[in-house]
């Protein structure tokens, strides 16, 4: 299915898989429709995907945590838009990385709201805006860590498993509808998820990529792309991408320094 002259939606365009979405739907000539919090990092995305191709390239402040801005982003894309055609729920991450017996109030509330319930409620309003029977798509960023819990994740793995569960309940919600449902679970993959997860301690976030090759926001936009331009009479209801590095969670292959 071609993605030219489509309206695609990015939640957490601002950096990292969000605007190596951008870019890469931008390539296609696809209109977009990008949120996130920070606003001069999202026109630093939308004007690298309008050099990419992109038909248009359109950013509105959106905080996936608050329903009124959910609300705000929606009536504004209405603006410019009756439809949207593929919606890429991806505004996420993680904070902090301590063990149950001492993790935060507030470092949880943040992964609950960003992760689960800023996907439900941003998918809520924008559900009437997607096509039926026209090659819609939700794709939605779930995680390595839905799939397999590790110590110090236990609300992140907790989020991104609750977001398996939304995509696998709405694809049957929408079934006859026409509209794809589809998650896509990155293991490591360098962007500012670490530094985001470390409150910004450059020297923790570096050590977690140490030695080896991770993915890069490159990697999830491209599979992005493949998975809504597939054919309508076809879904990719979920992919697990990892480093090569990676062989499953807790086994990564470290080069030495010198090597
Ligand atoms: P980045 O930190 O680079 O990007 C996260 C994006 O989410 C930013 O654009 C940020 O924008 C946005 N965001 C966070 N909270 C909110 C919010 N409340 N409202 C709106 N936007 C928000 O990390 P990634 O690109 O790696 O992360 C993207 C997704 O991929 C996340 O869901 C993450 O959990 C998931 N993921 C990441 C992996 C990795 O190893 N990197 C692996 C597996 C999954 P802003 O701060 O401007 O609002
Ligand atoms: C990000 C991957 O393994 O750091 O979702 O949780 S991991």
């Amino acid at each position: 299915m071609k993605l030219s002259g489509k309206w695609v939606l990015i939640t957490g365009a601002s950096s990292g898989f969000g605007a190596a979405a951008a870019r890469a739907f931008g390539a296609e000539g696809a209109h977009l429709l990008l949120g996130a919090r920070r606003v001069d990092r999202l026109e630093a995305a939308a004007a690298a995907a309008r050099s990419a191709g992109a038909a248009s390239a359109q950013i509105q402040p959106l905080d996936v945590g608050n329903t009124q801005s959910v609300t705000t982003f929606v009536e504004w894309l209405k603006q410019l838009t009756p439809r949207v055609d593929v919606l890429i729920n991806n505004a996420g991450g993680a904070h902090g990385i301590d063990p149950v017996a001492t993790a935060r109030d507030e470092d949880w509330e943040a992964m609950v709201q960003s992760n689960f319930l800023g996907l439900l409620r941003v998918t809520r309003a924008v559900l009437p805006l997607l096509p039926h029977h026209a090659g819609a798509s939700i794709l939605n960023i779930g995680s390595i860590a839905g799939h397999v819990a590790y110590e110090g994740g236990a609300a992140y793995c907790g989020v991104k498993a609750a977001e398996r569960s939304v995509t696998g309940a709405l694809r049957l919600e929408l079934s006859g509808t026409g509209i794809r449902v589809g998650s896509l679970d990155p293991g490591l993959a360098e962007t500012e998820f670490a530094l985001v997860r470390f409150k910004g301690d450059t020297t923790r976030a570096s050590k977690v990529y140490e030695g080896m090759q991770p993915l890069v926001g490159e990697d999830i936009a491209e599979t992005l792309v493949w998975m809504a331009s597939r054919p309508p009479h076809v879904c990719i209801d979920e992919i697990l991408i990892k480093p090569t590095d990676q062989a499953a969670i807790h086994k990564v292959y470290r080069r030495t320094k010198s090597a």
